[in-house]
């Protein structure tokens, strides 16, 4: 008996002992302590996030089954905390041999070779992906919410689609909680706005969020949405709207006020609707800090061998292929660095890696065309005995590459017109665990809140950016130092 009361009371002891770790909010955010969090605050309730996008994807090679992650920030953020946390993930399963992977239920568990959650694909139809995916999430919510003068497009049809993917993804859930109790539940991006009053409505024992991976533009801006009542109303059933800075719940809550007959308190930064109260809320979202090993590893030139890059500078660029991410911009930006100091031909050279997006949208089809072509008139006007100053790779890098490409750049441009947060500005300074190198970044990401050490510009200007790189090239290393 003195036995088992002094275990109890050790245990007791030890979990008193890591909340009040976890109460220190100066100690780091480790995939262990956000597990003690759980478990000390959320009592185990059972966690289910609902995305567009899966995290694994299995497609099929000449017969052969094949697994990768798609690039994306949604997946880069919300992928290690599930891997901490455990639960269930249900997103479409888009790849070719997803069904044939997955069980009856179209479960499978992940990380494919380290399962720690599971994954719950939901199919969709064409019809459905043209009119939900490419149609009103790409083509009518992306451009407006992001101000980069893309004019959205309204489809009534598109309108239809959306409806019926978000209710079969809130359906989905419905059936899989059926017998669980007060579960926590996150919605993830503007793909999926209506199903938190969805589920709301049949499970208001379930503690609801939304996080909008985007920007919030203005109310001006989004009144100009036809169902914009509708959305709003969709994330409203949510207890918690999530947005990565103050500008965007400032801009969600003016929205509200014009569109939706609601109180609204300022002091608390809610939205009651009768009882119903929906906290909006800043969350800068972030990146799984690297690990020792992999933050400490020796720059590898390898793939700049491969490249056939021999210059001494090296400037990077990763992005989807996608028109916010101002690529050709920056290709502006070089050419007129080159033009004002010619010292650096021959000299440096920018890799763009631009992975494939959005294919079947025909925006982002013209937008990869653009880039190509100026890259190439870029490369005509400057290219000398083998150099070039752009070497643009359209396709898909794996993270390890990229964390390799990270620490042998001397400079990292990340240079959207407009983008919610931007997790490649948040991957190079990590990777950096030797504090040189230098950020060039756009003030019109949300990441330009956090990273106060970044050089910043305004895309627009290729001035600026030409400027910001000649500083960053010239900058003393006990400065890149101070500022990482
Ligand atoms: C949305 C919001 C917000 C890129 N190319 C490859 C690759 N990537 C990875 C990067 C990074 C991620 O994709 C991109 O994340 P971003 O945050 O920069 O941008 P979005 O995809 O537009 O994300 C954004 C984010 O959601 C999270 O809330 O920050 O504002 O637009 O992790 O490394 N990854 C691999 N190969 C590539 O070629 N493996």
């Amino acid at each position: 008996t003195k036995v088992t009361k002094s275990l109890k009371q050790a245990r007791v002891a030890a979990s008193e002992e890591a909340r009040m770790r976890l109460e220190k909010l100066d100690s780091p955010w480790t995939a262990e302590r956000l597990r003690e969090f759980i478990k000390a605050y959320l009592k185990d309730r059972p966690i289910y996030i609902l995305s567009n996008r899966e995290p694994y994807v299995h497609t099929k090679d000449n017969g052969k089954i094949e697994w990768h992650v798609p690039a994306g920030g949604v997946i880069t953020a919300l992928e290690p905390v599930m891997e901490a946390c455990g639960g269930t993930w249900i997103a479409h399963g888009s790849g070719a041999a997803d069904i044939e992977t997955a069980d009856t239920e179209g479960k499978i568990q992940v990380p494919p070779d380290e399962p720690k959650y599971t994954l719950k694909r939901v199919s969709l139809t064409d019809k459905e992906i043209q009119g939900y995916y490419n149609g009103f999430s790409n083509e009518a919510l992306w451009p407006l919410c992001h101000m980069v003068h893309t004019r959205p497009i309204f489809r009534a049809e598109d309108w239809i689609q959306y409806k019926k993917v978000n209710a079969k993804f809130a359906k989905t859930l419905l059936d899989e909680i059926r017998n669980v109790e007060r579960p926590i539940v996150l919605v993830q991006d503007y793909h999926l706005a209506l199903v938190p009053a969805i589920i709301k409505k049949s499970r208001p024992d379930a503690l609801v969020s939304i996080f909008w991976h985007i920007p919030w533009p203005s109310s001006a801006q989004f009144n100009i949405c036809p169902w914009r009542k509708e959305l709003l109303e969709g994330m409203l059933g949510a207890d918690l709207v999530g947005f990565h800075t103050q500008q965007h719940c400032n801009n969600f809550i003016d929205t509200v006020s014009n569109e939706i007959e609601s109180r609204i308190d300022y002091e608390h930064f809610s939205v009651f609707r009768g009882e119903h109260q929906t906290l909006i809320k800043p969350f800068p979202i972030s990146i799984a800090f690297p690990g020792r090993a992999e933050a400490h590893g020796t720059p590898d030139r390898t793939i700049l061998d491969t490249l056939g890059i021999r210059s001494q500078r090296i400037v990077l660029g990763v992005d989807r292929l996608d028109y916010t991410k101002g690529i050709l911009e920056r290709f502006k930006g070089i050419e007129f660095l080159l033009d004002e100091h010619p010292a650096y031909k021959g000299e440096l050279t920018l890799l763009q890696i631009a992975s494939p997006t959005r294919e079947s949208v025909e925006k982002y089809r013209e937008y990869a065309a653009q880039v190509t072509a100026e890259a190439e008139r870029v490369n005509k006007k400057f290219a000398t005995n083998g150099w070039k100053p752009i070497i643009l790779e359209k396709r898909n890098y794996s993270h390890d590459e990229l964390l390799h490409l990270y620490r042998c750049a001397d400079v990292c441009l990340v240079t959207p017109l407009h983008d919610g947060m931007n997790l490649v500005a948040k991957e190079y300074v990590a990777a950096r665990a030797d504090e040189s190198g230098a950020l060039v970044l756009s003030q019109f990401a949300g990441a330009s809140r956090d990273l106060k050490g970044a050089i910043l510009i305004n895309p627009y200007s290729a001035e600026e950016a030409s400027a910001a790189i000649h500083t960053a090239l010239s900058m003393q290393k006990t400065e890149q130092h101070r500022r990482m």
